[in-house]
């Protein structure tokens, strides 16, 4: 349509669902119906029950996506709905960001078309709470480019491998929980890279801590990770046989504890087809398909070994039988496995001594092993399918997109190192939204030589040195009692917490507490008062996980694995290196530094995903729920600030082709400079010089009020122009 002729691109929308409509119509009469589609053009912007209304009003109609100027506001639709096929795709290609309705293939083409003209290096942050939609949307952005874009001759295959490599890693590093069906527990970020004609040509994968804890222990209600039950619901029988694996997952240890084995919206069976596929279309080879499934299945074997102890407290391995079996997955020789997993190897004095584990002691570092084992194998499938997506010889990247979706914020009823670490990443999100949505918005303003006025927000950056700051934050304290010599426990952890943060506003612990809190505490508790909401920590195990210990001796007779994943997993320079490796949440916190530097240069787009309701179910609109998260998301500021200059922009160009036939001297065409056309304009329709303002590029409305009549004037002419169109076809 557009290419016919301008008029009708002016005057017509299809709408998600294909119907063709004015555009006049959608912005004014249907206002109320469906609300606006962009936040800043609410009358009533300083209220959140409006917000939420309008809100609640698309969501009735399907219409899950809404702007905030360029910030896309995502409601979970929990039902599938057809916006998202290859004609969608070609609507939004190359069409300009507000011309259409709010989409988050518009976001994606938008970020494209910013990176192509711009040449400047685009990231996608998207963020919301566990189950909110935020990987779904990254699936879709992906899609997108891998459709849309033109195909690299060199490298045509690319798109698709890009694309199979989700499958692949949310078999391994998602799982069921509470909260959501196929919930990420690792964060993940890819970067796609283009070259010089759009073309995509190489993508690149980096992965934040994996919630290993779940590989020995899940909650009830909960599951392990996807792919474990993929492999018993769908490998054939010759393969669980050669394997050792019965086909029920409550044979084993490590998947019982859930009491979970089934969940009705996924089929393990057809998952487990699609993921063999993938990790061909990837490139692995079938020894390397073989390898792996060697190490998932030694991980269930691993759960089924158990320990009887001694007279004299010594511990044994009681189900021996299978040890044979364990030893030929992982590779290494049984015995030196048998002996590892009921000893310890300590080196004083320069001399080596042997102890035997008690009974904890031996459940305790078989777990740890599961744990290195499949946290490790995860790594190395991550490092694999980068090598596959990895820039060929012949190709030059020219810019790149980076896509970040990492775990949702969590408030679960027992919540431990994994939720604090999960929370933490995701303060550190809503800090740099603040940050650049702030700074963006006054760059604007500055380029364009336009005074700006502050506007008061949240910063969560008090929250962020709380848990992260040398020597006083949450973090350093674990550390140094991790490392302090003697008796140190995790309630000796907790008391030094509350004797170095004592008085901090947004940490609380039942001592500290002194019963003025609304919920009880546990004694064994600490409080933080996170952004998106308070939530009570349980120092059980902090000191553990936070160490990540593993036996040495268990690890020299890991690196000697004959299996080629075990072996690169385990090194043997590692066994030799006396240097304690950092500590789990000081690693992740330094991955998240370097990940804010990474996305800190380039230009973000944001996608703000929220959850409907708790029920996971279709069409229900909880307003409680939707209003806590619209406050802590800091949407109502993010508008304010939107607002506080000005509440509309558009370019001159695209401001002139939506509005010229409203004044005779625009009206069909406007040959001169564009900044006098729009002068012509609005001169014509009486803006008053408070209304608005001319940048270098764009123009600046304060009120929607003045955009509404500007709109309504269009539509009074819309009989005018028909006749026009009509009289020139
Ligand atoms: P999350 O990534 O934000 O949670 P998901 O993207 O996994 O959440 O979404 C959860 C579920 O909601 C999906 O499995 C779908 O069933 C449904 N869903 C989400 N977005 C859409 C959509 N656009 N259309 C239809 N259904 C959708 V977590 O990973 O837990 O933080 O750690
Ligand atoms: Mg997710």
């Amino acid at each position: 349509i557009a290419a016919k002729t301008q008029f009708f691109f002016l005057f017509f929308e299809v709408d998600v669902q294909g119907r063709v409509r004015l555009v006049m119509e959608s912005a004014l009469t249907a206002r109320d119906r469906v609300g606006v589609q962009d936040f800043v053009l609410l009358e009533n912007y300083n209220s959140e029950a409006a917000f939420i209304e309008n809100l609640r009003r698309r969501f009735k109609e399907n219409l899950i996506y809404t702007y905030i100027g360029s910030v896309l506001v995502s409601v979970n639709p929990y039902k599938d709905l057809e916006i998202y096929s290859k004609q969608q795709m070609e609507r939004y290609r190359g069409v300009s960001f507000y011309e259409i309705s709010p989409h988050i293939y518009a976001l994606s083409d938008n970020a494209y078309r910013a990176m192509r003209t711009e040449r400047k290096d685009q990231c996608i942050l998207i963020s919301g709470e566990s189950g909110a939609g935020k990987t779904e949307a990254s699936k879709k952005i992906l899609l997108y480019y891998a459709v849309t874009c033109p195909a690299n001759d060199h490298m045509a295959a690319l798109g698709e491998q890009l694309l199979q490599s989700n499958p692949v890693l949310e078999a391994f590093g998602n799982a069921k929980t509470l909260r959501n069906d196929n919930s990420s527990r690792f964060g993940k970020y890819m970067d796609v890279q283009f070259d010089f004609r759009g073309a995509p040509v190489g993508g690149h994968i980096l992965n934040y801590l994996l919630e290993k804890s779940r590989v020995v222990h899940q909650n009830h209600g909960e599951r392990n990770f996807h792919i474990f039950y993929q492999l018993l619901d769908g490998g054939d029988d010759d393969l669980l046989h050669k394997l050792g694996l019965e086909r029920n997952p409550q044979k084993f240890q490590y998947l019982v504890k859930g009491n979970c084995p089934r969940v009705s919206s996924i089929s393990d069976k057809n998952n487990w087809k699609v993921v063999m596929k993938a990790l061909s279309v990837i490139g692995f080879t079938e020894e390397e398909v073989q390898n792996l499934l060697n190490v998932i299945a030694s991980v269930l074997h691993l759960g089924n070994t158990q320990f009887g102890e001694g007279e004299e407290g010594e511990t044994f391995i009681t189900t021996e039988t299978q040890m044979p079996n364990l030893a030929e997955l992982l590779g290494v020789d049984g015995s030196a496995l048998g002996n590892a997993l009921t000893h310890k190897k300590l080196t004083a004095k320069g001399e080596e001594m042997i102890t035997p584990l008690n009974f904890e002691q031996a459940v305790s570092a078989r777990d740890a092993l599961a744990k290195a084992v499949y946290g490790r194998t995860f790594t190395w499938l991550v490092e694999k399918i980068n090598q596959s997506l990895a820039l060929k010889v012949h190709t030059m990247p020219s810019s790149v997109i980076g896509l970040l979706d990492i775990y949702g914020f969590e408030v679960l009823q027992h919540n431990s190192f994994e939720q604090f670490c999960i929370n933490y990443c995701n303060e550190k999100l809503q800090q740099l939204f603040i940050e650049l949505t702030l700074r963006s918005e006054q760059e604007e303003y500055e380029t364009e030589g336009i005074a700006w006025e502050t506007v008061q927000y949240f910063d969560n950056k008090i929250i962020c040195d709380l848990i992260e700051e040398k020597h006083k934050g949450i973090i350093s304290i674990l550390d140094e009692e991790c490392l302090r010599p003697g008796e140190t426990c995790d309630v000796s952890f907790l008391e030094k917490l509350e004797d170095t943060l004592g008085g901090h506003p947004h940490f609380v612990t039942h001592k500290l507490a002194n019963g003025k809190t609304r919920r009880v505490m546990n004694r064994e508790e600490f409080r933080l008062l996170h952004y998106a909401g308070e939530v009570n920590y349980n120092v059980n195990g902090f000191l553990e996980k936070n160490n990540d210990l593993l036996n040495r001796n268990l690890k020299e007779v890991m690196c000697q694995s004959d299996n080629q994943i075990v072996s690169q997993c385990f090194r043997r320079e590692e066994v030799m290196d006396q240097k304690r490796p950092e500590m789990a949440a000081t690693q992740f916190k330094n991955s998240l530094m370097k990940l804010m530097e990474i996305l800190m240069s380039k230009e973000p787009s944001y996608v703000r995903c929220i959850k409907p309701n708790d029920g996971k179910q279709a069409g229900k609109f909880d307003e409680v729920l939707v209003r806590h998260q619209v406050k802590y998301l800091g949407l109502m500021e993010n508008l304010r600030v939107r607002r506080a200059g000005f509440a509309y922009r558009r370019r001159f160009e695209a401001f002139l082709q939506r509005y010229k036939p409203l004044c005779p001297d625009t009206w069909p065409n406007w040959h001169g400079r564009l900044a006098d056309g729009v002068s012509l304009l609005v001169n014509h329709l009486g803006y008053k010089p408070e209304e608005y303002k001319l940048g270098r590029s764009k123009i600046f409305i304060r009120f929607p009020r003045t955009l509404f009549n500007t709109e309504d004037a269009l539509e009074a002419k819309k009989p005018e122009i028909v006749i026009v169109i009509q009289s020139a076809w």
